[in-house]
């Protein structure tokens, strides 16, 4: 296939209700969206991970375009593409900016699916029929809050409850949780807030069963994190610290951490996330699918990935219902008894709502990839 043509829209999406991390906080959504056409008419979309701000990596939606436009479409223009691996080669020769190369190269598979008549989860080699799914809770203003929150997701079936903490939020807020819930799957994401000097402290989360402890330290660390993990019964989990396989396999092998989260636009694509469960699964670490508040095209995505067979932990890809008032696709993703059915229908399987996509796109592109003078 010879990808024709490439719609980049900026989005705007208002979200439910704020989602405070240890970072900050998003009351809106602000993202990329992109769609891809090949010379049959097939169409994909693929969506960005990147926020509007570089505090959760250093890439933004708009650090994204710019490398979209000058550099990674101009890779794709006049490219015969049999296999959508072929874009992770391709794309090779640019370092970094995971997030800009994953939204075309997710648009590339659902494009790819579409074109050999099968779902995403299929083409990835996904067995599942429906996946086990939990839910991220952001930092409340009480722990009363908070845990008036968790009752609601744990009576609406969600498989294991995540919340964020930070410095000042943390053992007293986990100890409370427990007190209520003492059996419900629970673990703490830290955003990396904090450095080995608090160890102690992460130390007293060891009393609670957490299934993991997610991310504690840097962003860029996997040292701190092998002498961290000696000292904790808990099992860190990485997030931030892995953007590819060489990183999981480093990681790994220093002790840094027990299991995995992958997400899709950190490690630059479908591709690289395969080749990170693959490896995991060899090695026999978990994995879980991790989430970035994202619209119904990326949590389709989310979707098809995690009905790899070593996804073996409920992931963050939660219902549209959790963050929108009305998400992008149709039908939108729901949860049901903490279960998402995955769609049989080709590609991602949800129908993009075109009508609902123009009222949120606060600026597009097209360029079209035909080259002049060459046969098609
Ligand atoms: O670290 O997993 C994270 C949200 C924004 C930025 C980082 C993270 C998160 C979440 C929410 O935990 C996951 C989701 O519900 O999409
Ligand atoms: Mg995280």
């Amino acid at each position: 296939m010879k990808i024709q043509e490439i719609t980049i829209r900026q989005m705007k999406m208002k979200m439910k209700a704020p989602f405070t991390t240890s970072f900050g906080t998003f009351y809106d959504k602000e993202f990329l969206l992109l769609e891809v056409i090949d010379e049959c008419g097939n169409k994909g979309w693929g969506e960005s991970v990147a926020f509007d701000a570089p505090w959760y990596n250093e890439e933004t939606y708009k650090t994204n375009w710019i490398m979209l436009e000058d550099f990674l479409i101009p890779l794709v223009k006049g490219t015969e593409i049999e296999h959508p691996d072929e874009i992770n080669e391709l794309f090779a020769s640019i370092r970094k900016n995971n997030m800009a190369k994953s939204a075309l190269e997710g648009a590339v598979w659902d494009l790819y699916a579409k074109r050999t008549n099968q779902t995403l989860a299929s083409a990835l080699g996904g067995d599942n029929k429906k996946i086990e799914v939990g839910i991220s809770i952001g930092i409340q203003n009480s722990i009363d809050e908070l845990l008036a929150l968790i009752d609601e997701y744990v009576n609406e079936g969600y498989k294991r409850i995540k919340v964020k903490i930070k410095p000042g939020w943390d053992v007293d807020v986990i100890r409370a949780i427990r007190e209520r819930f003492p059996e419900v799957p629970l673990m703490a994401d830290a955003n990396s807030a904090y450095c080995l000097e608090d160890a102690d402290l992460l130390k007293q989360l060891d009393e609670f069963n957490l299934t993991m402890i997610e991310q504690p330290l840097a962003s860029d660390d996997i040292i701190d994190h092998a002498t961290l993990q000696k000292q904790l019964k808990t099992p860190i989990c990485l997030d931030e610290s892995i953007h590819s396989l060489e990183d999981a396999r480093k990681a790994i092998d220093l002790g840094s951490c027990g299991i995995i989260n992958i997400k899709i636009g950190r490690v630059g694509g479908l591709t690289e996330s395969k080749k990170i469960h693959d490896y995991c699964e060899s090695k026999e670490i978990p994995v879980w699918c991790g989430g970035m508040l994202e619209s119904g095209i990326g949590r389709a995505h989310n979707v098809a990935l995690t009905t790899l067979s070593n996804f073996i932990m409920p992931g963050d890809t939660a219902g549209s219902d959790r963050y929108w008032d009305q998400d992008i696709i149709n039908p939108e993703v729901t949860v049901e008894n903490g279960y998402i059915k995955v769609p049989d229908k080709a590609g991602i399987g949800y129908e993009p709502n075109l009508e609902l996509i123009e009222k949120f796109t606060v600026e597009k592109r097209v360029y079209n990839l035909v080259e002049e003078g060459v046969a098609q």
